[in-house]
């Protein structure tokens, strides 16, 4: 197998992260479209908009360059990204898709409610677009608001297959301001695509070059003493896991673009003075979860995932792949601006400027510390003792203010296994209950292989007793199952932590350490009153499950190839429970339906179509089965999806 390296390519880091080498992004754009626009900004590379009804897209090659290498992209209309698709709520849109690949392509609309045989999954909604073949789409638009397209077929994504989608409201919008501007965040490798995934399946850790070196081992047993620091240590190792595995693909070959410009390339937006601009952020990614701020400026959040939300005031929020967040600023009439999107490991950035003079830019901050997992990153619960800060492993990532947790300590159980080391730990709080007689508890009191009779077979937990409260979560127990027992599940939380008022990893004390407010999703609140007023009639537990060394992921310990559908009855009312058991954070997407997310208001539940799951934790939403059909249920990290992905089917 071809193993790339890096070295003899001659590219410095530098050049990858901020593409400093790089000439013009794109040779030139074809594509059958009619009328076009440009987004008002200045370097010539601008994002195209194609507004009306009838679209023309067509996939095909697209030679690029952002780091000095000429490299080949897969695009829509000849664009990294393709062009933004401007809609009008209450309109059907047609959209001829054309391949011109030499491979079987796709496009899937991303958050947009439409039938089944429309969403554009190979395999589940449709067959997929052959070489030279097309296919029309076409659809009624039912709401508002930022979304995108990206293939679903193989790992075109990465490739550059994805644009912006904007639609427009059919009532006046809530919302006021004077411009808007869509900021795509996304990943770009001179790798192929199949490498870097080969790479990871070698070894997991292969892109993660942070791992300790002699002068943290000294650091660290300054700030702890040796005992502490050798138990630590200890226990990292004998887990195989590093505790700096905060992203599986990094900086070391990404280059973070905004609207397929590179940091130094620097996208610009101009505004004037007394405007309110919108700036409608979505995150394009294949495998970077970002943290965005904009020194010197408050963010008004205004909509999450194209739905309008109750604003929040924040001053930095992490976006996940697949998310959209909307936000207003009202900058001042005489300064520029940094839009800043760093990483969620710290080894890279993508970088735009907003600014009233072409002939101002702001400067560019260095980017925070990089964070190292804790304990309860692994769902060992410690961060339930007050604010976590009491069991961190280094002084890097106290969990701050921001916590709301509530009580673990009747989910018992400790299971980490290997568990070396960590014996010294205060475990005052945890009962010591085994894995399986958590099993046999379950197996009591809850069907294990679904909770209704002819809604299929072996498909996680179901629970139908004694539900929480719509729109207040979960209260159900812990239930690992035995499939989550194989050389393929690593770890499993067996208290996870609450998913929902911990802004997550790397951002726990920035209120403490940099006075920045950061978004958390129990700050989320819809505009609009809750649709469906019912309380769920039964909750399904599926655990995201994984081992890293191996690369290999899994929902429950069950990978898609193996897995049976999870059925779902049309018309009704469910929540699912995510249990991560990886350190990893995890985004995700439910097609066809929302993922009304229980942030503890049950009559303003938010809408979102992709949920970050924290590592070590868990997080409950409603589904509303009200679309029959079969639909994708994944992971949006790209190289996560052939694992953690499930087929839903509505019948
Ligand atoms: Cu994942």
């Amino acid at each position: 197998m071809k193993r790339p390296n890096l070295c003899h390519q001659n590219i410095s880091r530098r050049t990858f992260v901020t593409g400093a080498a790089a000439g013009a992004a794109l040779a030139g754009i074809s594509g059958g479209a009619g009328a076009r626009e440009r987004q008002s900004v200045l370097n010539g590379e601008a994002v195209h908009t194609l507004r009306g009804n009838r679209f023309d897209l067509n996939i095909g090659y697209t030679p690029v360059n952002f780091t000095g290498r000429d490299r080949t992209a897969v695009t829509v209309n000849g664009g990294l990204p393709g062009p933004i698709l401007r809609w009008k709520e209450g309109e059907t849109v047609t959209l001829n898709v054309a391949n011109h690949l030499a491979h079987d392509s796709s496009i899937h609309w991303h958050g947009i409610i439409l039938p089944s045989d429309m969403d554009g999954v190979p395999g589940l909604s449709f067959a997929g677009i052959q070489p030279g073949g097309s296919y029309r789409y076409q659809f009624e638009l039912n709401q508002s608001g930022t979304y995108w397209y990206h293939s679903h077929s193989d790992f075109q994504e990465q490739q550059g297959l994805y644009g912006a989608i904007v639609i427009d409201p059919a009532e006046p919008d809530p919302v006021a301001y004077d411009r808007d501007y869509v900021v795509l965040l996304s990943d770009w490798s001179d790798e192929s695509p199949h490498d870097i995934y080969a790479n990871l399946k070698a070894e997991g850790h292969f892109y993660n070059r942070r791992r300790r070196t002699a002068g943290d081992l000294w650091d660290e047993i300054r700030a702890k003493g040796v005992a502490q620091t050798w138990r630590d240590r200890k226990m990292w190792n004998e887990m195989r896991m590093s505790d700096r595995d905060i992203s599986d693909v990094t900086g070391y070959t990404y280059t973070f673009l905004m609207n397929g410009q590179t940091p130094d390339a620097n996208w610009t937006a101009l505004f004037q003075r007394g405007e309110k601009v919108r700036l409608r952020f979505i995150n394009a990614s294949a495998m970077s979860i970002f943290d965005l701020r904009i020194p010197g400026l408050k963010m008004t959040v205004v909509a999450s995932d194209g739905q309008n939300i109750e604003p929040v005031s924040v001053d930095e929020f992490r976006i996940g792949v697949a998310e959209t967040y909307d936000v207003i600023v009202e900058p001042d009439g005489d300064s520029a601006y940094t839009l800043f999107a760093q990483t969620i490991d710290r080894s890279g950035f993508a970088r735009g400027t907003l600014t009233p003079d072409p002939a101002l830019q702001a400067a560019v901050p260095a980017m925070d510390y990089a964070p190292v997992l804790t304990h309860r990153d692994m769902g060992m619960g410690h961060g339930a003792h007050g604010d976590g800060g009491s069991h961190k492993m280094d002084g890097m990532d106290s969990a701050g203010s921001t916590d709301g947790r509530k009580d673990h300590s009747r989910h018992a159980g400790h299971n980490m296994e290997p568990m070396g080391g960590m014996d010294e730990t205060d475990h005052s709080q945890h009962s010591g209950m085994t894995d399986s007689a958590l099993h046999n508890r379950a197996s009591e009191q809850y069907s294990l292989h679904g909770g209704r009779p002819g809604l299929g077979g072996m498909q996680g937990v179901w629970f139908t007793d004694a539900l929480g409260r719509a729109g207040h979560g979960s209260n159900s127990s812990i239930v690992h199952l035995p499939s989550e027992f194989g050389y393929g599940v690593d770890m499993r939380s067996s208290m996870p932590g609450d998913g929902l008022h911990d802004p997550g990893i790397g951002l726990r004390d920035h209120a403490n350490r940099y006075g920045r407010r950061v978004l958390t999703y129990a700050d989320i609140r819809n505009l609009t009153p809750t649709r469906d007023q019912r309380e769920p009639s039964r909750e399904l537990q599926l655990h995201l499950t994984g081992n890293m060394e191996r690369y290999m992921w899994s929902m429950d310990g069950i990978k898609f190839d193996d897995a049976q559908p999870l059925m779902l009855k049309f018309g009704e009312r469910i929540r699912i429970t995510l249990v991560n058991d990886t350190m990893m954070t995890h985004p995700i997407h439910l097609h066809g339906m929302w993922s009304e997310l229980e942030t503890g208001d049950g009559d303003f539940i938010p809408r979102k179509h992709t949920v970050i799951v924290q590592p070590g934790s868990k997080i409950s939403y409603l589904v509303t089965a009200d679309a029959y059909g079969r639909w994708a249920y994944h992971c949006h990290l790209l190289y996560h999806m052939p694992g953690m992905f499930r087929e839903v089917r509505v019948v």
